[in-house]
């Protein structure tokens, strides 16, 4: 059977969204910082959790010369010919994949790849199952993510430590174990031309909004602007400024659904840039297939209902795929 590979998408197709003017109030909003090597990191965690879902990590202990290696190759293989660069897709769900994000008709401004992970005693790393260039990028990519797993791991800790869950690796340990389904994504976003000839167009969607789907997920970028997250008060867009030296930490679905909510998970895109490419790399810290998501009991207060009926990390990742990017996808799990 001969299958005809799909027309590239048009530009046209990649909605055009309007992201924050200098004028908005929100682009005043601070990215909370937090020093994961100071006595008061726990609590530090956990407010920002609270508040906005999302936070930056400086002092994280991971070396430069990691990251760098990593965006190195990254650079080199996104510059490789097309045709090497599809060897590796499409990305079904995982491989190379360019504009088409999902299975369901969402398009980014984007070329990727993306990577299935094996969890094992102190070490992440990319997994047979997931076509990988060569050995070099292989290498570097399971140094990086054995290193950003450790800041996962640290964050969940802390978030343990604070609602009061025991054991402390309660939470954690759901990512270090062995069946733990791990995903790791390599970003570019070229600059986008479109933008050069219309200054004042609004912006062009790079990733389109949405929830990012495990417990947490740890960003790394260059230095091109792009991310924008929406508050959790009034839903506001807010761009967060590029930080090469820091990782930013992003609730996911199964935090907020583990802590009945407390926790919330936050909306982010990606908006394109009209001169630089953006390279970023993302860690996805998700639970075993089996993991159930219904609320941790130490977590409900006496009398307290779960806002969310019975569920595994499998179910939810099964509805997952059959969602469009911007979907609800807890909503569904959601006792009315
Ligand atoms: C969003 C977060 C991660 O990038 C991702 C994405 C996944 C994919 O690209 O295959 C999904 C998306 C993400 C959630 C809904 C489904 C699946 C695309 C999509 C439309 C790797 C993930 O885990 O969930």
């Amino acid at each position: 059977m001969v299958v005809l590979a799909k027309p590239p998408p048009a530009l046209d197709q990649i909605s055009l969204l309007r992201s924050p003017q200098p004028g908005d109030a929100a682009s005043f909003f601070g990215v909370p910082a937090v020093d994961l090597s100071s006595p008061g990191a726990a609590l530090a965690v956990v407010d920002a959790c609270e508040r906005f879902g999302f936070f930056k990590v400086v002092n994280h202990g991971v070396p430069t010369g990691v990251v760098d290696r990593l965006e190195a190759e990254a650079v080199r293989f996104f510059a490789s010919p097309q045709a090497e660069k599809d060897a590796c897709g499409p990305a079904n769900p995982l491989g190379y994949g360019n504009k088409r994000i999902g299975r369901n008709g969402d398009m980014g401004w984007l070329e990727y790849l993306l990577l299935a992970l094996d969890a094992g005693g102190h070490a992440s790393s990319v997994s047979k199952a997931s076509p990988v260039p060569s050995s070099s990028l292989r290498d570097a990519v399971n140094q990086y993510v054995t290193a950003v797993r450790g800041v996962a791991t640290s964050v969940l800790e802390k978030v343990a430590e604070v609602l009061g869950v025991a054991p402390r690796d309660a939470l954690s340990g759901m990512v270090t174990d062995a069946a733990s389904d791990q995903v790791f994504r390599i970003n570019h976003y070229p600059a986008c031309p479109l933008l050069q000839r219309l200054p004042d167009a609004c912006g062009v969607t790079g990733f389109g909004e949405h929830t990012d789907p495990q417990l947490v997920s740890v960003l790394r970028s260059n230095g091109t602007a792009g991310l924008q997250v929406a508050l959790h008060d009034d839903g506001r867009w807010v761009p967060v400024p590029p930080d090469r030296d820091a990782f930013f930490v992003i609730v996911g679905d199964s935090l907020q659904a583990l802590t009945n909510g407390r926790l919330k998970s936050v909306r982010h895109r990606v908006v394109a840039n009209s001169l630089k490419p953006r390279v970023s790399m993302i860690y996805f810290a998700g639970p075993a297939p089996g993991q159930r998501m219904a609320p941790l009991p130490q977590l409900l207060g006496h009398g307290e209902q779960s806002l969310y009926r019975d569920f595994t990390w499998g179910d939810y990742k099964k509805a997952a795929y059959r969602s469009r990017l911007g979907d609800n996808r807890l909503d569904p799990f959601r006792i009315q």
